[in-house]
Protein backbone atom coordinates (compact mmCIF):
# COMPACT_ATOMS: atom_id res chain seq x y z
CA UNK A 1 0.00 0.00 0.00
CA UNK A 2 1.34 3.31 -0.98
CA UNK A 3 0.59 6.13 1.00
CA UNK A 4 0.93 10.10 -0.12
CA UNK A 5 1.48 10.90 3.16
CA UNK A 6 2.23 9.71 6.49
CA UNK A 7 0.60 9.74 9.62
CA UNK A 8 1.75 11.32 12.50
CA UNK A 9 3.04 9.50 15.37
CA UNK A 10 0.43 10.15 18.58
CA UNK A 11 2.29 12.95 20.66
CA UNK A 12 2.12 10.49 23.58
CA UNK A 13 3.92 7.56 21.68
CA UNK A 14 5.81 5.95 24.30
CA UNK A 15 9.60 6.28 22.58
CA UNK A 16 12.13 4.06 24.98
CA UNK A 17 14.39 1.47 25.16
CA UNK A 18 15.13 -2.02 26.82
CA UNK A 19 17.03 -4.66 29.34
CA UNK A 20 16.64 -6.95 31.53
CA UNK A 21 17.53 -7.87 34.81
CA UNK A 22 19.97 -10.66 34.73
CA UNK A 23 21.85 -9.39 31.19
CA UNK A 24 22.08 -6.03 32.89
CA UNK A 25 21.81 -5.65 36.88
CA UNK A 26 24.80 -7.70 37.85
CA UNK A 27 25.00 -7.84 42.01
CA UNK A 28 23.69 -11.60 41.09
CA UNK A 29 24.10 -12.38 44.82
CA UNK A 30 24.24 -9.08 46.45
CA UNK A 31 21.87 -7.65 49.33
CA UNK A 32 20.03 -10.89 49.87
CA UNK A 33 19.16 -11.95 45.84
CA UNK A 34 18.43 -15.18 45.61
CA UNK A 35 20.42 -17.13 42.58
CA UNK A 36 18.37 -17.46 39.30
CA UNK A 37 18.52 -20.21 36.68
CA UNK A 38 21.05 -17.64 34.97
CA UNK A 39 23.20 -17.71 37.69
CA UNK A 40 23.56 -21.81 38.11
CA UNK A 41 23.64 -22.30 34.30
CA UNK A 42 26.66 -23.12 32.50
CA UNK A 43 27.61 -20.30 30.21
CA UNK A 44 28.48 -21.73 26.91
CA UNK A 45 32.04 -21.89 26.25
CA UNK A 46 33.57 -18.25 25.57
CA UNK A 47 31.17 -15.73 27.02
CA UNK A 48 30.61 -13.89 30.32
CA UNK A 49 28.64 -15.37 33.06
CA UNK A 50 26.01 -13.19 34.68
CA UNK A 51 27.63 -11.71 38.10
CA UNK A 52 28.44 -8.35 37.04
CA UNK A 53 27.10 -7.81 33.58
CA UNK A 54 27.00 -4.22 33.35
CA UNK A 55 26.43 -3.50 36.67
CA UNK A 56 23.48 -1.20 36.55
CA UNK A 57 22.74 -2.31 39.95
CA UNK A 58 25.66 0.19 40.99
CA UNK A 59 25.13 2.91 38.24
CA UNK A 60 21.52 2.69 37.89
CA UNK A 61 21.15 6.75 38.97
CA UNK A 62 24.10 7.66 36.37
CA UNK A 63 22.35 5.21 33.58
CA UNK A 64 18.99 6.43 34.01
CA UNK A 65 20.26 10.21 34.11
CA UNK A 66 21.73 8.90 30.57
CA UNK A 67 18.56 7.73 29.48
CA UNK A 68 16.99 10.81 30.42
CA UNK A 69 19.19 12.69 28.80
CA UNK A 70 18.35 10.70 25.19
CA UNK A 71 14.79 11.52 25.74
CA UNK A 72 13.45 8.21 26.18
CA UNK A 73 9.81 8.67 27.53
CA UNK A 74 9.74 5.32 28.86
CA UNK A 75 12.25 2.74 30.40
CA UNK A 76 11.50 -1.42 29.87
CA UNK A 77 13.34 -3.76 32.71
CA UNK A 78 12.41 -6.57 34.17
CA UNK A 79 12.50 -7.37 37.93
CA UNK A 80 14.68 -9.82 39.24
CA UNK A 81 11.99 -12.44 41.30
CA UNK A 82 15.19 -13.73 43.30
CA UNK A 83 15.96 -10.66 44.27
CA UNK A 84 12.51 -9.80 45.56
CA UNK A 85 11.82 -13.53 46.94
CA UNK A 86 15.34 -15.10 47.01
CA UNK A 87 13.94 -18.30 47.78
CA UNK A 88 10.62 -17.85 44.95
CA UNK A 89 8.61 -17.95 48.20
CA UNK A 90 8.27 -17.31 51.38
CA UNK A 91 9.98 -14.08 52.85
CA UNK A 92 10.60 -11.01 50.85
CA UNK A 93 14.02 -9.74 50.56
CA UNK A 94 13.49 -5.83 51.79
CA UNK A 95 16.97 -4.62 50.17
CA UNK A 96 15.54 -6.21 46.68
CA UNK A 97 12.52 -4.02 47.47
CA UNK A 98 14.28 -0.90 47.94
CA UNK A 99 16.60 -1.20 44.85
CA UNK A 100 13.92 -1.29 42.57
CA UNK A 101 12.19 1.71 44.63
CA UNK A 102 15.06 3.86 43.84
CA UNK A 103 15.63 2.64 40.46
CA UNK A 104 11.12 3.43 39.97
CA UNK A 105 11.91 6.74 41.67
CA UNK A 106 14.92 7.54 39.84
CA UNK A 107 12.93 7.00 36.30
CA UNK A 108 9.86 8.72 37.49
CA UNK A 109 11.84 11.85 38.58
CA UNK A 110 12.75 12.24 34.70
CA UNK A 111 9.09 11.69 33.74
CA UNK A 112 10.18 8.38 32.40
CA UNK A 113 7.45 5.95 32.65
CA UNK A 114 8.63 2.91 33.67
CA UNK A 115 7.34 -0.05 31.71
CA UNK A 116 8.15 -3.29 33.70
CA UNK A 117 8.58 -6.85 32.52
CA UNK A 118 7.89 -9.50 35.35
CA UNK A 119 9.32 -12.61 34.59
CA UNK A 120 12.65 -11.97 31.95
CA UNK A 121 14.34 -15.50 31.79
CA UNK A 122 14.97 -15.63 35.23
CA UNK A 123 13.29 -18.83 37.28
CA UNK A 124 14.63 -18.64 41.18
CA UNK A 125 16.49 -21.18 41.12
CA UNK A 126 14.81 -22.58 44.54
CA UNK A 127 11.83 -22.88 42.33
CA UNK A 128 13.77 -24.62 39.48
CA UNK A 129 14.68 -27.53 42.32
CA UNK A 130 10.86 -27.97 43.08
CA UNK A 131 10.02 -28.86 39.45
CA UNK A 132 10.20 -25.04 38.03
CA UNK A 133 7.25 -24.59 35.45
CA UNK A 134 6.32 -28.40 35.54
CA UNK A 135 5.09 -27.88 39.05
CA UNK A 136 1.23 -27.01 38.98
CA UNK A 137 2.04 -24.63 42.21
CA UNK A 138 4.02 -23.11 39.46
CA UNK A 139 0.79 -20.56 38.65
CA UNK A 140 0.42 -19.79 42.36
CA UNK A 141 4.32 -19.02 42.77
CA UNK A 142 4.06 -16.67 40.21
CA UNK A 143 0.97 -15.05 41.51
CA UNK A 144 2.54 -14.32 44.63
CA UNK A 145 5.64 -12.85 43.62
CA UNK A 146 3.21 -10.95 41.03
CA UNK A 147 1.17 -9.64 43.84
CA UNK A 148 4.32 -8.25 45.84
CA UNK A 149 4.83 -6.25 42.95
CA UNK A 150 2.00 -4.89 42.29
CA UNK A 151 1.49 -4.09 45.87
CA UNK A 152 4.79 -2.49 46.37
CA UNK A 153 5.48 -0.82 42.64
CA UNK A 154 1.75 -0.04 41.58
CA UNK A 155 1.23 3.15 42.64
CA UNK A 156 4.07 4.01 39.91
CA UNK A 157 4.18 1.46 37.66
CA UNK A 158 1.66 2.12 35.41
CA UNK A 159 2.23 -0.14 32.63
CA UNK A 160 3.23 -4.07 32.93
CA UNK A 161 4.39 -6.90 31.09
CA UNK A 162 3.73 -10.78 32.08
CA UNK A 163 6.44 -12.84 30.71
CA UNK A 164 9.16 -12.36 28.44
CA UNK A 165 9.38 -14.62 25.18
CA UNK A 166 7.33 -17.15 26.26
CA UNK A 167 7.61 -18.81 22.67
CA UNK A 168 11.17 -18.49 22.99
CA UNK A 169 11.36 -20.48 26.29
CA UNK A 170 9.30 -23.20 25.15
CA UNK A 171 10.61 -23.34 21.32
CA UNK A 172 14.42 -22.57 22.35
CA UNK A 173 14.49 -22.86 26.50
CA UNK A 174 17.85 -24.96 26.91
CA UNK A 175 20.07 -22.43 24.73
CA UNK A 176 18.97 -19.60 26.89
CA UNK A 177 19.19 -21.56 29.74
CA UNK A 178 15.26 -21.51 31.07
CA UNK A 179 13.69 -24.76 30.19
CA UNK A 180 14.18 -27.05 33.48
CA UNK A 181 12.69 -30.61 32.25
CA UNK A 182 12.44 -32.78 34.99
CA UNK A 183 14.60 -35.84 34.62
CA UNK A 184 13.34 -39.30 33.69
CA UNK A 185 11.03 -37.50 31.59
CA UNK A 186 9.54 -39.61 28.80
CA UNK A 187 7.81 -37.16 26.30
CA UNK A 188 9.50 -34.05 26.59
CA UNK A 189 7.10 -32.15 24.60
CA UNK A 190 3.92 -33.05 26.33
CA UNK A 191 6.07 -31.81 29.40
CA UNK A 192 7.09 -28.75 27.69
CA UNK A 193 3.79 -27.80 26.87
CA UNK A 194 2.47 -28.71 30.02
CA UNK A 195 5.21 -26.25 31.66
CA UNK A 196 3.62 -23.76 28.89
CA UNK A 197 0.47 -24.28 29.77
CA UNK A 198 1.43 -23.20 33.53
CA UNK A 199 2.83 -20.34 32.24
CA UNK A 200 -0.67 -19.48 29.81
CA UNK A 201 -2.46 -19.69 33.38
CA UNK A 202 0.36 -17.70 35.20
CA UNK A 203 -0.35 -14.72 33.19
CA UNK A 204 -3.81 -14.86 32.55
CA UNK A 205 -4.47 -14.77 36.51
CA UNK A 206 -1.24 -12.11 36.92
CA UNK A 207 -3.37 -9.96 34.25
CA UNK A 208 -6.52 -10.25 36.39
CA UNK A 209 -4.90 -9.42 39.31
CA UNK A 210 -3.12 -6.81 38.21
CA UNK A 211 -6.85 -5.44 37.01
CA UNK A 212 -8.26 -5.85 40.56
CA UNK A 213 -5.57 -4.29 42.36
CA UNK A 214 -4.15 -1.50 40.05
CA UNK A 215 -7.46 -0.46 37.98
CA UNK A 216 -5.33 2.13 36.29
CA UNK A 217 -2.77 -0.18 35.53
CA UNK A 218 -2.41 -1.77 32.10
CA UNK A 219 -0.65 -4.87 31.20
CA UNK A 220 -0.36 -7.17 28.44
CA UNK A 221 2.43 -9.91 27.25
CA UNK A 222 5.64 -9.63 25.68
CA UNK A 223 6.25 -12.70 23.20
CA UNK A 224 8.53 -12.55 20.29
CA UNK A 225 6.44 -12.36 17.19
CA UNK A 226 7.84 -12.97 12.99
CA UNK A 227 5.77 -13.76 10.75
CA UNK A 228 6.55 -16.53 9.04
CA UNK A 229 7.03 -16.79 4.95
CA UNK A 230 6.36 -19.73 3.02
CA UNK A 231 9.46 -20.52 0.89
CA UNK A 232 7.47 -20.13 -2.25
CA UNK A 233 3.99 -20.19 -3.44
CA UNK A 234 3.63 -23.89 -3.63
CA UNK A 235 1.17 -24.85 -1.39
CA UNK A 236 2.50 -27.38 0.47
CA UNK A 237 5.07 -24.83 1.68
CA UNK A 238 1.90 -22.24 2.34
CA UNK A 239 0.85 -25.01 5.08
CA UNK A 240 4.27 -25.17 6.33
CA UNK A 241 4.01 -21.23 7.28
CA UNK A 242 0.77 -21.73 8.70
CA UNK A 243 2.18 -24.38 10.81
CA UNK A 244 4.93 -22.84 12.45
CA UNK A 245 3.48 -19.15 12.49
CA UNK A 246 0.64 -20.92 14.90
CA UNK A 247 3.30 -22.59 16.66
CA UNK A 248 5.18 -19.82 17.19
CA UNK A 249 3.22 -17.10 16.83
CA UNK A 250 -0.45 -17.56 17.53
CA UNK A 251 -0.42 -19.87 20.06
CA UNK A 252 1.11 -17.16 22.20
CA UNK A 253 -1.02 -14.03 21.42
CA UNK A 254 -4.56 -16.31 20.62
CA UNK A 255 -4.38 -17.35 23.83
CA UNK A 256 -3.36 -13.90 25.59
CA UNK A 257 -6.54 -12.00 23.56
CA UNK A 258 -8.78 -14.85 23.35
CA UNK A 259 -8.51 -16.84 25.90
CA UNK A 260 -8.40 -20.15 23.69
CA UNK A 261 -5.67 -22.61 22.07
CA UNK A 262 -5.11 -22.33 18.63
CA UNK A 263 -6.77 -25.69 16.93
CA UNK A 264 -3.29 -25.80 14.44
CA UNK A 265 -1.09 -26.23 17.53
CA UNK A 266 -3.77 -28.69 19.43
CA UNK A 267 -4.36 -30.86 16.85
CA UNK A 268 -0.13 -31.03 16.55
CA UNK A 269 -0.11 -31.99 20.21
CA UNK A 270 -2.73 -34.58 20.51
CA UNK A 271 -1.10 -35.95 17.42
CA UNK A 272 1.59 -36.15 19.93
CA UNK A 273 0.27 -37.04 22.80
CA UNK A 274 1.55 -33.68 23.95
CA UNK A 275 -1.54 -31.69 24.67
CA UNK A 276 -1.42 -30.45 28.27
CA UNK A 277 -3.51 -31.50 31.02
CA UNK A 278 -5.76 -29.03 32.20
CA UNK A 279 -6.54 -28.33 36.30
CA UNK A 280 -10.21 -27.38 37.72
CA UNK A 281 -10.38 -23.46 36.53
CA UNK A 282 -7.70 -23.37 34.19
CA UNK A 283 -10.29 -22.55 31.17
CA UNK A 284 -12.27 -20.36 32.99
CA UNK A 285 -8.69 -18.35 34.20
CA UNK A 286 -7.94 -18.36 30.29
CA UNK A 287 -11.10 -17.03 29.52
CA UNK A 288 -11.11 -14.56 31.77
CA UNK A 289 -8.04 -12.35 30.99
CA UNK A 290 -7.61 -9.56 28.88
CA UNK A 291 -4.32 -7.41 27.98
CA UNK A 292 -4.68 -4.05 27.15
CA UNK A 293 -2.21 -4.15 24.42
CA UNK A 294 0.24 -6.62 23.26
CA UNK A 295 3.96 -5.87 24.09
CA UNK A 296 5.94 -7.74 21.11
CA UNK A 297 9.61 -8.12 20.33
CA UNK A 298 10.66 -7.89 16.73
CA UNK A 299 14.20 -9.23 15.20
CA UNK A 300 13.72 -10.79 12.21
CA UNK A 301 10.79 -12.91 10.24
CA UNK A 302 11.07 -16.08 9.75
CA UNK A 303 10.77 -18.78 6.46
CA UNK A 304 9.60 -22.08 5.89
CA UNK A 305 9.00 -24.83 3.58
CA UNK A 306 7.50 -27.71 3.61
CA UNK A 307 8.69 -30.41 5.89
CA UNK A 308 11.92 -33.07 4.91
CA UNK A 309 13.99 -35.46 6.40
CA UNK A 310 16.75 -33.94 5.04
CA UNK A 311 15.82 -29.84 6.06
CA UNK A 312 18.79 -28.13 7.85
CA UNK A 313 18.12 -28.77 11.46
CA UNK A 314 22.10 -26.29 12.06
CA UNK A 315 22.29 -23.71 15.07
CA UNK A 316 18.71 -23.03 17.04
CA UNK A 317 18.65 -19.53 18.80
CA UNK A 318 15.54 -17.17 18.82
CA UNK A 319 15.74 -16.06 15.54
CA UNK A 320 17.08 -19.30 13.83
CA UNK A 321 14.54 -22.26 14.45
CA UNK A 322 14.96 -25.34 13.63
CA UNK A 323 12.47 -27.68 11.93
CA UNK A 324 10.12 -29.70 13.27
CA UNK A 325 8.99 -33.16 12.04
CA UNK A 326 6.12 -33.18 9.57
CA UNK A 327 5.32 -29.44 10.22
CA UNK A 328 8.00 -27.16 8.30
CA UNK A 329 11.49 -27.12 7.27
CA UNK A 330 13.33 -23.50 7.83
CA UNK A 331 15.11 -21.88 5.25
CA UNK A 332 17.59 -18.82 4.22
CA UNK A 333 15.91 -16.03 2.72
CA UNK A 334 17.67 -15.19 0.00
CA UNK A 335 16.58 -11.80 -0.29
CA UNK A 336 17.09 -10.62 2.95
CA UNK A 337 20.84 -9.51 4.66
CA UNK A 338 22.38 -10.96 7.83
CA UNK A 339 23.97 -9.18 11.06
CA UNK A 340 27.44 -10.24 11.95
CA UNK A 341 25.85 -12.67 14.41
CA UNK A 342 23.85 -14.17 11.21
CA UNK A 343 20.28 -13.05 12.29
CA UNK A 344 18.47 -11.68 9.16
CA UNK A 345 17.40 -7.90 8.94
CA UNK A 346 14.21 -7.96 7.34
CA UNK A 347 12.54 -4.04 7.82
CA UNK A 348 9.61 -4.31 6.02
CA UNK A 349 8.90 -7.49 7.47
CA UNK A 350 8.40 -5.57 10.58
CA UNK A 351 5.46 -3.84 8.76
CA UNK A 352 4.09 -7.08 7.68
CA UNK A 353 4.38 -8.25 10.93
CA UNK A 354 2.74 -5.35 12.72
CA UNK A 355 -0.14 -5.37 10.23
CA UNK A 356 -0.55 -9.10 11.13
CA UNK A 357 -0.67 -8.81 14.28
CA UNK A 358 -3.15 -5.43 14.03
CA UNK A 359 -5.89 -7.19 11.86
CA UNK A 360 -5.60 -10.58 13.84
CA UNK A 361 -6.24 -8.85 17.46
CA UNK A 362 -6.75 -5.16 17.65
CA UNK A 363 -4.94 -4.16 19.89
CA UNK A 364 -2.42 -1.26 20.91
CA UNK A 365 0.73 -2.49 19.90
CA UNK A 366 4.31 -1.56 21.76
CA UNK A 367 7.55 -2.68 20.44
CA UNK A 368 9.30 -3.93 23.88
CA UNK A 369 12.64 -5.49 21.62
CA UNK A 370 14.03 -4.39 17.89
CA UNK A 371 17.71 -3.96 17.50
CA UNK A 372 20.88 -5.01 16.39
CA UNK A 373 23.57 -7.05 18.18
CA UNK A 374 27.37 -6.09 16.49
CA UNK A 375 31.01 -5.66 17.57
CA UNK A 376 31.33 -2.09 18.51
CA UNK A 377 34.65 -1.16 19.31
CA UNK A 378 35.34 1.97 21.41
CA UNK A 379 37.36 4.64 18.93
CA UNK A 380 41.14 6.11 20.14
CA UNK A 381 38.53 9.70 20.12
CA UNK A 382 36.36 7.73 22.67
CA UNK A 383 33.09 7.80 20.17
CA UNK A 384 31.72 4.67 19.65
CA UNK A 385 30.81 5.16 15.57
CA UNK A 386 27.64 2.59 15.18
CA UNK A 387 26.29 3.66 11.99
CA UNK A 388 25.10 0.18 11.33
CA UNK A 389 23.15 0.51 14.14
CA UNK A 390 21.39 3.97 13.23
CA UNK A 391 20.77 2.63 9.43
CA UNK A 392 19.15 -0.71 11.58
CA UNK A 393 16.75 1.31 13.35
CA UNK A 394 16.21 3.84 10.69
CA UNK A 395 14.94 1.38 8.49
CA UNK A 396 12.93 -0.16 11.18
CA UNK A 397 10.83 2.93 12.58
CA UNK A 398 10.38 4.20 8.72
CA UNK A 399 8.48 0.86 8.82
CA UNK A 400 6.71 1.38 11.66
CA UNK A 401 5.44 4.83 10.48
CA UNK A 402 3.87 3.16 7.19
CA UNK A 403 2.60 0.41 9.54
CA UNK A 404 1.05 3.47 11.47
CA UNK A 405 0.06 4.82 8.22
CA UNK A 406 -1.90 1.71 7.39
CA UNK A 407 -3.94 1.75 9.99
CA UNK A 408 -1.77 -0.31 12.52
CA UNK A 409 -2.52 1.47 15.93
CA UNK A 410 1.24 1.51 17.40
CA UNK A 411 1.57 2.86 21.25
CA UNK A 412 5.38 2.72 21.39
CA UNK A 413 8.50 1.33 19.83
CA UNK A 414 11.80 0.15 22.90
CA UNK A 415 14.78 -1.30 21.20
CA UNK A 416 17.32 -3.64 22.56
CA UNK A 417 18.90 -2.53 24.17
CA UNK A 418 18.85 1.01 26.37
CA UNK A 419 22.54 -0.05 27.07
CA UNK A 420 25.58 -2.79 26.37
CA UNK A 421 24.59 -6.02 28.47
CA UNK A 422 25.36 -9.46 28.12
CA UNK A 423 23.73 -11.45 25.31
CA UNK A 424 21.27 -14.76 26.02
CA UNK A 425 24.02 -16.79 24.81
CA UNK A 426 26.60 -15.04 22.50
CA UNK A 427 28.23 -12.99 25.51
CA UNK A 428 29.64 -9.00 26.14
CA UNK A 429 31.30 -8.81 22.43
CA UNK A 430 27.26 -9.26 21.46
CA UNK A 431 26.44 -5.52 21.89
CA UNK A 432 22.90 -4.13 21.58
CA UNK A 433 23.16 -1.25 23.78
CA UNK A 434 22.95 3.00 22.76
CA UNK A 435 25.13 3.14 25.46
CA UNK A 436 28.72 1.31 25.79
CA UNK A 437 29.80 -0.31 28.35
CA UNK A 438 33.51 -0.07 28.93
CA UNK A 439 34.29 -4.09 29.59
CA UNK A 440 35.17 -6.63 28.07
CA UNK A 441 33.87 -10.50 28.01
CA UNK A 442 36.00 -11.10 30.44
CA UNK A 443 38.12 -8.21 31.86
CA UNK A 444 35.60 -6.00 33.75
CA UNK A 445 37.71 -2.88 32.77
CA UNK A 446 36.57 0.78 33.88
CA UNK A 447 32.64 -0.02 33.56
CA UNK A 448 32.62 3.38 32.47
CA UNK A 449 29.96 4.62 30.23
CA UNK A 450 30.06 6.09 26.99
CA UNK A 451 27.27 8.03 24.21
CA UNK A 452 27.33 5.64 20.82
CA UNK A 453 26.57 7.83 18.05
CA UNK A 454 23.24 5.75 18.05
CA UNK A 455 22.84 7.56 21.26
CA UNK A 456 22.66 11.11 19.95
CA UNK A 457 20.75 9.91 16.61
CA UNK A 458 17.84 8.87 18.79
CA UNK A 459 17.80 11.51 21.13
CA UNK A 460 17.04 13.17 17.41
CA UNK A 461 14.82 10.80 16.42
CA UNK A 462 12.52 10.82 19.99
CA UNK A 463 13.03 14.78 19.92
CA UNK A 464 11.17 15.09 16.31
CA UNK A 465 8.75 12.27 17.26
CA UNK A 466 9.78 10.20 14.50
CA UNK A 467 10.23 12.57 12.05
CA UNK A 468 14.20 13.41 11.48
CA UNK A 469 15.68 10.23 10.82
CA UNK A 470 18.34 11.83 9.14
CA UNK A 471 21.90 11.15 9.71
CA UNK A 472 23.32 13.03 12.54
CA UNK A 473 24.95 16.39 11.39
C1 LIG B 1 15.47 -11.58 23.04
C2 LIG B 1 15.51 -11.56 24.54
C3 LIG B 1 16.51 -10.65 25.13
C4 LIG B 1 17.72 -10.40 24.29
C5 LIG B 1 17.49 -10.32 22.82
C6 LIG B 1 18.73 -10.41 21.97
O1 LIG B 1 15.15 -12.86 22.61
O2 LIG B 1 14.25 -11.22 25.07
O3 LIG B 1 16.75 -11.05 26.44
O4 LIG B 1 18.90 -10.81 24.76
O5 LIG B 1 16.64 -11.33 22.36
O6 LIG B 1 19.13 -11.74 21.90
P1 LIG B 1 20.60 -12.20 22.12
O7 LIG B 1 20.99 -11.71 23.47
O8 LIG B 1 20.57 -13.69 22.06
O9 LIG B 1 21.40 -11.60 21.03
Amino acid sequence: MLHKSLKELPKDFLWGASTSAYQVEGASLEDGKGPSCQDVKEVPEGTSDLKVCADEYHHYKEDIALFAEMGLKTYRFSISWSRILPEGTGAVNPQGIAYYNHLIDECVKYHIEPLVTMFHFDMPAALDQRGSWSNPESVEWFLNFAKVMFANFGDRVKYWLTINEQNMLTLVGPVIGTLMIPAGTKNVLKETYQQNHHMLVAQAKAMVLCHQMLPQAKIGPAPNISLVYPASCRPEDILASQNFNAIRNWLYLDMAVYGRYNNLVWAYLEEHDAAPDFAPGDAEALASAHPDFLGCNYYSTATVGAWKEEADQGKADQAVLPGAEGLFASVKNPYLPRTEFDWEIDPVGFRNTMREIYSRYHLPIIITENGLGAYDTLGEDGRIHDQYRINYLRQHIEQLRLAVSDGVEMMGYCPWSAIDLISTHEGMKKRYGFVYVDRDEFDLGTMKRYRKDSFYWYKQVIASNGDDLDDLK
